[in-house]
């Protein structure tokens, strides 16, 4: 597929010239933006919040918090005054020391950053988890990295197996009603009594920052681990990609049990002194407008599903809010149907601006910069200093126009520095000791632009062409009938395999052999035969994780009646 570039956004500032910064970037350059280029003294806490609260921006609004009960905000300067408080209290109710893990299980709250950074600043290393996670996925991820503590609510206690973890010696609760005794500590009744003096405890750039498990194709989930030094590439990024600037309100809608929601929810933003909104609750397409229009949000880092889902909710209701503040929209997690972009340039005069990266890459990677002409359906193209490539499977570099693996070259800020407990697991994903393989299939065109293909393992072949799930998968949602679409490949004795999609239906519209025939000819005509699924079933919902993508590997394992493996990370 082969798209006009669209022209450059008038009035950017940064990146202008791409191609030679790009060429010489040297990352030393950023370094010198911390104050632990002179000092040697690490802490992401201190860059994101202290730095903040003693300087001009101390009265600045670090944090917008919203949900059903609460609207508050808070200052850099609170913010340090908060997490001091929080840092006090898990220190003086834990033997918790600098490297320890400590676990974060809660709804999305101010208390939550509070606790976040608190503990970031006690130096220990956190690991955030979905709240809906249940007893197994908690008990897993625990017991792999020998948590010692873990925060959590009354509500969610009983998922939280702390018989069966001995390693696991505080447990810190943040809710009304807590029997506090040996080993459960009622958070909020310490909160306010705490001191808001803290020593900072300094660590090394290599040293721990967050743990995130993230689940693969196969097996247990792995712990992925960051180290501070991620923080040059977070916050470089976000005045790259995110086009930060001093007086801009941002609102990144992912969860912090996702790496978006830490990354870009919290780091990047505050690594920038830039004021970030967190929305608590559920989506809804009313409140997430409204949280636009209430906060004046002029920068909007979201995931293709939930502008599916906005989609979905129809145009007219778009119209009811005032969203005329957003000036920049993102998108990560999923490749960016081309109907989404399209419809994102309709309503909000914006195009959506895709960027690629992983839970192993830690920070942005390949994205469109607001000042690039960009290719509507292209991840666009990677972050200066950074070398990304197509190689093969024996990690030779391959030529413009051939599809193989996304593959960086290691050694970049942001990278992964180990798989927990699992070494043997962290260096295969490296190639020649050079390339770290991501999994994810693309090809490069000539003007050095990225298109994603598929994960490597979804990748269709029928007939002996080459199908990749997620172009099936755009045909079909450009359906009226389809809200959602998963496409698989299901073995065939003479196919290979055939394409089999698993779709859901906007309301109003009911299953018939008419309707999967006009589907089929839908794609036929729009895409090609050989695309067209020969196999259509209806489902209510499809299987998706957390962070909205879809779960192909589960609807194979239904389609083949195999175990569907790690359930973990799925959408309750
Ligand atoms: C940040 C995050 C990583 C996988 C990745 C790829 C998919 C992410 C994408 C994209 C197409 C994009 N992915 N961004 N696919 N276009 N812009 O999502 O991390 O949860 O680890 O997922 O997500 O398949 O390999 P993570």
């Amino acid at each position: 597929m082969k798209v006009e570039a669209l022209p450059a956004r008038a009035g950017v500032h940064q990146l202008h010239n791409y191609e030679e910064i790009a060429e010489n970037f040297d990352w030393t350059e950023v370094e010198k933006e911390f104050s632990w280029y002179e000092s040697g003294k690490v802490n992401m806490a201190h860059e994101a919040i202290d730095r903040h609260a003693d300087s001009d921006r101390k009265n600045k609004v670090a944090l917008y918090y919203k949900d059903q009960n609460r609207n508050e905000s808070y200052t850099f300067y609170q913010m340090k005054r908060m997490t001091n408080r929080a840092a006090n209290l898990l220190k003086e109710n834990s033997t918790l020391e600098k490297g320890d893990r400590i676990f974060i299980f809660m709804p999305r709250s101010p208390e939550l950053y509070f606790l976040m950074f608190g503990a970031l600043k006690m130096g220990l290393i956190v690991g955030p988890l979905f709240e809906a996670f249940m007893e197994g996925a908690i008990y897993d991820r625990l017991d792999d990295s020998d948590a010692k503590s873990i925060i959590t609510t009354p509500e969610l206690l009983s998922r939280v197996p702390y018989d069966r973890l001995p390693k696991l010696e505080t447990v810190f609760l943040v809710g009304e009603d807590v029997a506090e005794h040996e080993g459960h500590i009622d958070v909020l009744k310490h909160l306010p009594t705490s001191s808001d003096k803290f020593e900072i405890e300094w660590l090394d750039k290599e040293d721990g920052l967050v743990l995130h498990y993230t689940s693969g194709s196969t097996g247990k989930p792995k712990g992925v681990l960051h180290a501070q030094y991620a923080m040059v590439q977070q916050y470089q990024t976000g005045k790259w990609v995110l086009d930060f600037t001093e007086t801009d309100i941002y609102w990144c809608t992912a969860d912090p049990g996702w790496v978006t929601g830490t990354a870009y929810g919290v780091f990047s933003p505050w690594l920038n002194g830039v004021t970030t909104v967190i929305l608590g609750g559920r989506f809804s397409p009313d409140g997430w407008y409204k949280a636009i229009e209430d906060f004046g949000v002029t920068i909007w880092y979201s995931a293709p599903t939930a502008f599916r889902m906005l989609m979905g909710a129809g145009d007219a209701l778009v119209k009811e809010y005032d969203l005329s503040t957003l000036r920049h929209v993102l998108s990560v997690g999923e490749p960016l149907n081309p109907e989404v972009v399209r419809w994102g340039a309709q309503v909000f005069d914006k195009r959506i601006h895709d960027t690629w990266w992983m839970t192993e890459t830690g920070a942005q990677t390949i994205c469109n910069y607001p000042s690039m002409a960009i290719k509507p359906g292209s991840m666009g193209k990677p972050v200066p200093g950074l070398k990304v490539a197509i190689v093969d499977d024996q990690g030779n570099e391959l030529p413009p126009n051939q599809m193989g693996n996304l593959a960086i070259e290691k050694g970049w800020p942001a990278m992964m520095r180990q798989i927990w407990n699992n070494p043997a697991k962290y260096e295969s994903y490296f190639l020649k000791d050079k390339w770290y393989v991501s999994g994810d299939s693309a090809y490069m065109d000539e003007e050095g632009y990225f298109w994603f293909q598929g994960r490597v393992d979804d990748v269709i072949m029928t007939s002996g062409e080459r199908v990749g799930p997620f172009e099936v998968e755009s045909k079909l949602l450009e359906h009226p009938a389809i809200a959602e679409a998963g496409v698989i490949g299901k073995p065939d004795p003479v196919r290979g395999e055939i394409i089999k999609a698993f779709v859901a239906l906007v309301d109003g519209y009911e299953p018939s052999e008419e309707l999967i025939e006009d589907i089929r000819q839908f794609v036929k005509k729009g895409l090609a035969a050989h695309a067209a699924p020969r196999e259509i079933e209806f489902k209510d919902k499809l299987p998706k994780t957390r962070s909205g993508k879809i779960m192909r590997r589960v609807l194979k394992a239904w389609e083949l009646d195999l175990p569907t493996g790690d359930l973990s990370t799925m959408e309750d």
